[in-house]
């Protein structure tokens, strides 16, 4: 194995010519507002108790197929004794189109494919809302767009209460009481702490969407006091920021009873890798707690689910959900999800790639469109994030550890962000109001956004290659490329390899405009295109010079996902993670954005956390932490045949819309339901079995 080179030599010859670069005064320039661009429908805000309560109902009901086919023959116990006793009761007054009927299908299109149903010891399902529908979490944020402002606090889910301690140091949480997995084995405490001993504890286990112990503060603990309830100890006071972390996808406990028998701890012949492939896509009827259960696998085809007989929600007439029977995930392309959702043949679509906006608006806008399409803010951002590790993480060669050295260098960073004309970018994917220039940090139009404090480098070519030259990166060999000055990485050409996710037309499409408008700065960017899978293991391995990403929830309510926004643990960063020996080498300001993070998770005040992030994103975008590249918003497309889906639901807030419609409420009226159910009048089968019965 090569062996990994630190030539901290070069980096100092590189920081010492710096001081000559241009004063930063001279660099920073107005960052022009957004083009006006109104969501085209506003939420009904409400409060938690408006959309749901636990409590016991004097009678419920399930389709009648369910009780003549399974009840009547003796293979299902009554659906009263399937439910918790108090079971999660959905209020009708807070569902759109009121109480539903059961029947139909939702019909997703997916761009990912599944790696097995090991979601927690780190497996993908695919993404496109099967993990989100499978793994249900302790708590729950997707629907916290329709929440009243002042009262915004995560929804209870598995955790049905919780309760802090007067110093504010442990939260007492109860669990839901008598919740079963889908295949009859009961939810309780045992799943839980399976879940954070061994697979947030255990470092040998990287559980899917990165939950690390350090997600819910450095030296937290979670003890289990009896089958329903946990106890949470944590070094902040009142660090209610954790809410947020155990909900979907870092806190989504995973069936133990199936789970443990494969894990290394409780499997002497079992290794990690084993334990996380336990259980590959073919294996049907995984015990899950969300409303549908895998039943039919077909690769490069489809995933079909049908409803869960123990799903432990119902409505207020006690009708237990799901409404819709069936939910398929045809295996395709993300692209596709929005030609099949505009033509009718899919259901569902978070319209996220710019490129296809026009077409998709046009084909809406005729009044014979299967489909609705709703545009709301925009929350969907890229950025070119660099590697900042300088310590082993991802294990680079010489030339890859003299490029992040570069990346630590703030003039170079500087020089690349105004090496970039983002207006250009934003346009090149789609012409129109939608997409803004984006100087990095968090979004314009969001919560803790603040203009005053967001420094913006504007568009200098010429000042980017003045800022290169005062690197001493000087092209000596006459081939049109800089090269290192001698004695890094040997003087070579300075080579970066740019990676971006091949699953995403426009993931690729901004990084190839990166590429060419970098040209003119005498550095050869090279592509590094890989499939969604590839894409995030290289990511999660620090195998990367440069990243062009879409960025998640914590740049658009900060509340989520707030472990990503700076490296507060060994592996909570995108882009910067622990080295070979365990530490995270965080430049000065890193410590200055680490330590701002940890005072807002540790205040529960308003105006200081208001505070912060304003000290945040100062010092996020004056020190170039990534690049950001452009802004935009994402529009949800659902067929018009389904009832329930709440006004102003966001593609992406909090959560992605498959989570914040809250689809075990949605439901398609009896006259317009489709004969699209490929198991009609089925139930999933023994874990492991052949499909559904
Ligand atoms: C939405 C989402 C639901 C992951 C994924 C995918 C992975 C990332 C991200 C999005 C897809 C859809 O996003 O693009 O619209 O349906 O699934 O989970 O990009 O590659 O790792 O973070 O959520």
């Amino acid at each position: 194995m090569r062996k990994p080179i630190y030539a901290l030599g070069g980096a100092g010859l590189l920081l010492s010519v710096s001081m000559l670069a241009i004063p930063a005064q001279e660099l920073t320039g107005e960052l022009p507002d957004p083009p006006a661009f109104a969501a085209q429908s506003e939420p009904v805000f409400v409060s938690v108790g408006d959309i749901l309560e636990y409590k016991a109902l004097p009678e419920y009901h399930e389709p009648a197929w369910v009780t003549s086919k399974y009840v009547d023959a003796g293979t299902l116990p009554p659906v009263a004794e399937r439910l918790p006793k108090e079971p999660l009761v959905y209020k009708i007054g807070n569902m759109p189109d009121g109480v539903g009927v059961y029947g139909d299908t939702m019909r997703h299109v997916i761009g990912g494919r599944p790696e097995g149903w090991n979601y927690i010891g780190g497996q993908s399902q695919g993404w496109g809302g099967i993990d989100i529908g499978l793994s249900e979490c302790l708590t729950r944020t997707g629907p916290l767009f329709t929440i009243k402002a002042d009262e915004l606090e995560p929804m209870p889910n598995l955790a049905k209460s919780w309760e802090w301690s007067e110093d504010g140091k442990t939260l007492t949480m109860k669990l839901i009481e008598g919740a079963k997995w889908s295949d009859g084995d009961a939810f309780d405490a045992e799943d839980v702490m399976f879940y954070w001993e061994d697979n947030i504890l255990d470092t040998n286990v990287s559980p899917l969407n990165g939950g690390t112990p350090e997600t819910f503060g450095v030296g937290t603990t979670l003890e289990a006091l009896d089958p329903y309830t946990i106890k949470w100890t944590f070094q902040e006071a009142f660090p209610t920021q954790y809410l947020y972390a155990m909900a979907y996808g870092t806190f989504c406990p995973g069936p133990s009873h199936i789970l443990k028998p494969q894990h290394p701890k409780y499997n002497a012949d079992n290794t990690y890798e084993e334990y996380k492939n336990a259980f590959p896509p073919e294996y049907m009827n995984i015990p899950v707690m969300g409303a549908w259960v895998p039943v039919e696998y077909r690769p490069d085809d489809i995933i079909v689910m049908r409803r869960n007989p123990y799903y432990w929600k119902v409505d207020e007439n006690g009708n237990q959900l799901p409404y819709l029977n069936e939910m398929h995930y045809r295996l395709s392309t993300w692209a596709d999800r929005d030609v099949q959702a505009v033509a009718g043949s899919g259901d569902f679509s978070n319209l996220e790639q710019a490129e296809s906006y026009v077409e998709a608006l046009r084909r809406s806008a005729e009044d014979s469109a299967p489909a609705r399409l709703q545009f709301g803010a925009r929350t969907i951002g890229y950025a070119l994030r660099m590697n900042l590790s300088a310590n082993g993480w991802g294990e680079p060669d010489e030339r890859a550890q003299a490029i992040r050295e570069l990346n630590r260098n703030l003039d170079f960073r500087k020089a690349i962000s105004i090496a970039v004309d983002r207006q250009r970018l934003g346009e090149s994917l789609v012409r129109g109001p939608f997409t803004a220039i984006y100087p990095g940090g968090l979004y314009a139009g969001t919560t803790y956004y603040d203009k005053a404090s967001t420094v913006y480098y504007p568009f200098n070519l010429e000042a980017a290659n003045a800022l290169l030259d005062g690197l001493n990166l000087v092209d000596t060999d006459g081939n049109g490329i800089r090269n290192f000055p001698e004695g890094t990485a040997g003087g070579a050409d300075v080579e970066i390899t740019l990676l971006a996710n091949t699953d995403y037309g426009t993931d690729t499409n901004l990084a190839e405009g990166v590429i060419a408008q970098l040209e003119p700065l005498g550095i050869r960017v090279i592509a590094n295109f890989q499939s969604g899978t590839a894409r995030d293991d290289m990511a999660q391995a620090g195998q990367f010079d440069w990243h062009v990403e879409r960025q998640g929830a914590e740049m658009v309510s900060v509340v989520q996902g707030t472990a990503g926004l700076a490296p507060t643990g060994p592996r909570t960063h995108p882009f910067h993670r622990a080295g070979t020996d365990g530490t995270v080498d965080l430049l000065p300001f890193e410590q200055e954005l680490v330590d701002t993070v940890n005072a807002f998770i540790a205040t529960s005040d308003n105006a200081e956390r208001a505070e912060l992030m304003k000290q945040y994103q100062h010092i996020f975008t004056e020190n170039v932490y990534s690049v950001g590249l452009t802004q935009y918003p994402g529009a949800l497309i659902v067929n018009k045949r389904f009832a329930n889906i709440p006004a102003g639901a966001p593609i992406f807030m909090f959560n992605w819309a498959e989570d914040n419609i809250i689809r075990e409420r949605v439901f398609v009226p009896e006259d317009k339901q489709g004969d699209f159910e490929l198991h009609p009048e089925t139930l999933p089968g023994a874990p492991g079995g052949a499909g559904p019965v």
